[in-house]
């Protein structure tokens, strides 16, 4: 028995020194000291010693018992600080290191042609003007000459809130709305940049929500030839290029005549490409001059005044300056996407 406990010792005592970590030690103790450990099995045959060798062997167990609990206890306190130390030097944090610069966003590249458009407008001397995104029929329609059942409404499918209410699918009402605020007073400059709505299934071209600038001249003895100037200087200082323009003819109840506006493609300056399906034009912008009736049901004389109007959108306007593809990707928050636009 005696042999047998010494041989346990030794090789307790080997286990101890190798154990890596507080919990294989944490073992070791269960497996040698614990109530169903080896030194406890050892001891139950201690009933078969005789009466005088028990005390002997008694004091030897308890010996080894107490020589591995101070072993336990050494290699715990070993360990402990081992790991302490490992912990420490990980979490070291040297003061001397340049710190992380820290991320900065960037502006959106909507935001950031729509800044461009109020910079150019302002520079010609217009004020910028806003209205309510939510918006009601009178204004959205009516007011500009799109009285209900007009069939042009359908060429703004509408998101309606009550049958009187819904959301702007255009910032035309804001031509409207300051008109009737100026109170029949010249001149009126104004453009005014804003969020609109339509039901338009979402394409590479098309969002459901999405961006419009209109702009609106009112005076005496205002001509077309005065909004081809002002929108063909607007899109040479838009594009940083010399450009050609043309206006086309086209429809909208609230201007007569009315017009579309094209530029020569900015990236083929003209011969054709893939940008400007092989045309050599891109239109930008719809306008016209303001319909007397228009400008009658705002408070305006038609005989003494005239005016003209534009809209463009700038989300369109950013795919062609930015040669960027997909509409989608200005609604999707990429940042990795974002992140391209930080130096504008
Ligand atoms: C209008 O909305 C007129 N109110 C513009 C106008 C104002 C004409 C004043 C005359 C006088 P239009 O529906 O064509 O017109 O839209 C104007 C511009 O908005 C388009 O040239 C295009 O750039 C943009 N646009 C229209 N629908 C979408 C859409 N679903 N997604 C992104 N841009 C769009």
């Amino acid at each position: 028995m005696r042999e047998r406990l010494k041989s346990l010792e030794k090789k307790a005592e080997t286990a101890i020194r190798e154990a890596a970590d507080l919990d294989q030690l944490k073992d070791l103790r269960v497996k040698y000291l614990g109530k169903k450990g080896e030194l406890t099995t050892i001891l139950r045959g201690m009933k078969d010693l005789s009466p005088e060798e028990r005390p002997v062997v008694g004091g030897l167990a308890n010996e080894i018992r107490t020589g591995l609990e101070r072993w336990i206890g050494n290699k715990e306190e070993e360990l402990k600080k081992a790991a302490l130390t490992t912990r420490l030097e990980a979490e070291a944090l040297d003061v001397t290191l340049p710190a992380a610069p820290p991320s900065l966003g960037a502006v959106h590249p909507i935001s950031a042609v729509i800044e461009q458009i109020e910079d150019i407008f302002i520079g010609m001397g217009f004020e910028v003007a806003e209205g309510p995104e939510v918006e009601s029929d009178y204004y959205n329609f009516e007011a500009l000459n799109l009285p209900k059942e007009h069939p042009a409404r359908d060429m703004q499918d509408s998101f309606y809130i009550t049958p009187e209410i819904l959301l702007r699918t255009h910032t035309s009402p804001v031509q409207v709305r300051t008109m009737e605020a100026k109170e029949g007073q010249v001149p009126v400059k104004i453009i005014c940049p804003g969020k609109v709505y339509r039901r338009d299934d979402d394409d590479a071209t098309h969002s459901h929500q999405f961006h419009q600038v209109e702009g609106l001249v009112i005076d005496r003895g205002i001509a077309m030839s005065e909004l081809h100037g002002i929108l063909a200087g607007f899109a040479e200082k838009m594009f940083g290029m010399k450009l050609e323009t043309r206006l086309r003819p086209s429809y909208f109840p609230f201007t007569e005549p009315s017009v579309e506006m094209d530029i020569s493609c900015i990236q083929c300056g003209g011969e054709g490409c893939r940008m400007c399906k092989n045309t050599g034009w891109i239109e930008i912008l719809g306008a016209g001059m303001v319909h007397p009736r228009v400008l009658e049901g705002a408070g305006y004389d038609s005989e003494r005044y005239t005016g003209f109007a534009f809209g463009m959108g700038p989300d369109r306007i950013a795919l062609l300056k930015y040669g960027i593809d997909d509409i989608r990707h200005f609604y999707t928050n990429d940042v990795k996407f974002l992140r391209q636009f930080q130096s504008l």
